[in-house]
């Protein structure tokens, strides 16, 4: 064992998180470093825990150190190196007599927990901490969380990794390609129906989608639609949203974070703005990442986006800005 982190994951007992915990302490998503588990839940829930860590304890994970659950955040946060922010009000259950199936909805309720998290993280995390943003409305919850935390040394994101697993599924089923050969792909801007999954920048087996698929009518009427709901449907089929893949897409942007990106790859996840590709500075916007060998994490700068995608990524950018607004009251 080479060393220890802290991680700490809230709506620790809701469904993404049931997938999503086991393999945080299976020895691949970190490797050999020993992984401490903070699970914290709302207090009319976090006594369930009880029962998930049981079940830690009798599957064997040889890389498990301490785990603890608790209600309380302040504490939890203490030395925290990973944060992922799961904990929210899903869409499609119902709240107070009311279905919860607009972002509006899920921005009032949602807004104000990631107040008192980020103040918590940003005072009692650790200085380089990475915080990932699962629940939604993910992209204005980090905004809330990081202008709180008020401490840049700290990295926040939202996830869009599902959302980009989703699009290189369909993409290599378009182009017959395996799954693997798929990289570069990039969902631009809001975790949401807006955003913009590139079918232009994504290389297969190498080659640009913009040289592989000429079919607009397909991108339109297809692809694009079908990513962008993609949530809805499994919601709709289901009963419930996304749980198995949401929780491997953290994984997966846990391991994307914590692993060097490959030469011409990169990842999606949403991260601050600074300006890149004229995204107004401070947005939690979706972007291509790569991860360096100190393990610090930019923005591929280098990409070009066509007339028809800018003007897409335009819609997703623009809706960020209006959720910014709704939300102002919550970002003194
Ligand atoms: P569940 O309702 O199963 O679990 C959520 C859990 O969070 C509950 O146990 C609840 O008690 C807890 N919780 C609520 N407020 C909390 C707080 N302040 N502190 C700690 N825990 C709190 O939902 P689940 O299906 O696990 O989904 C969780 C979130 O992920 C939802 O907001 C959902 O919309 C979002 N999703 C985000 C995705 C993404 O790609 N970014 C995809 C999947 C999913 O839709």
């Amino acid at each position: 064992m080479s060393s220890t982190i802290k991680v700490v994951v809230t709506g620790a007992a809701g469904q993404i998180s049931y997938s999503l915990i086991p393999r945080l302490v299976d020895g691949k998503t970190f490797g050999d470093k020993t992984v401490d588990l903070c699970l914290v839940e709302i207090p009319q829930v976090v006594d369930k825990l009880k029962g998930l860590v049981m079940e830690l304890e009798d599957s064997y994970f040889p890389n498990m150190g301490k785990v603890s659950y608790t209600s309380n955040f302040d504490e939890a946060a203490v030395d925290g190196d990973w944060f992922l922010l799961v904990g929210s009000i899903p869409r499609g259950i119902v709240y107070n007599g009311k279905k919860i199936e607009e972002r509006s909805d899920l921005l009032s309720i949602n807004g104000g927990i990631f107040v008192d998290q980020g103040k918590a993280i940003g005072k009692n995390g650790s200085n380089n901490a990475k915080i990932l943003v699962v629940g939604n409305p993910a992209n204005t919850n980090a905004l809330i969380g990081r202008n709180a935390a008020n401490n840049n040394s700290q990295t926040w994101m939202a996830m869009t990794m599902l959302d980009s697993n989703r699009a290189k599924s369909i993409i290599s089923k378009k182009t017959n390609k395996s799954i693997s050969e798929i990289t570069n792909m990039i969902i631009w801007g809001n975790h949401s129906p807006t955003m913009y999954p590139d079918s232009e920048n994504v290389l297969i087996s190498g080659q640009r989608g913009s040289d592989l698929i000429n079919d607009m009518e397909w991108i339109e009427s297809d692809f694009l639609p079908s990513v962008q709901q993609r949530g809805k449907a499994v919601i709709d089929a289901r009963g419930a949203s996304s749980a198995t893949s949401a929780a491997k897409a953290a994984i997966d942007t846990v391991m994307a974070c914590e692993t060097p990106t490959n030469h011409g790859d990169c990842f999606s996840a949403a991260i601050a703005s600074d300006g890149a590709y004229n995204v107004p500075a401070g947005l939690i916007c979706g972007y291509p990442l790569i991860t360096l060998e100190d393990g610090s994490i930019e923005i591929k700068r280098d990409l070009s986006l066509s007339e028809f995608a800018s003007s897409k990524f335009q819609v997703s950018i623009d809706e960020l800005i209006s959720e910014r607004e709704a939300v102002k009251h919550l970002m003194k």
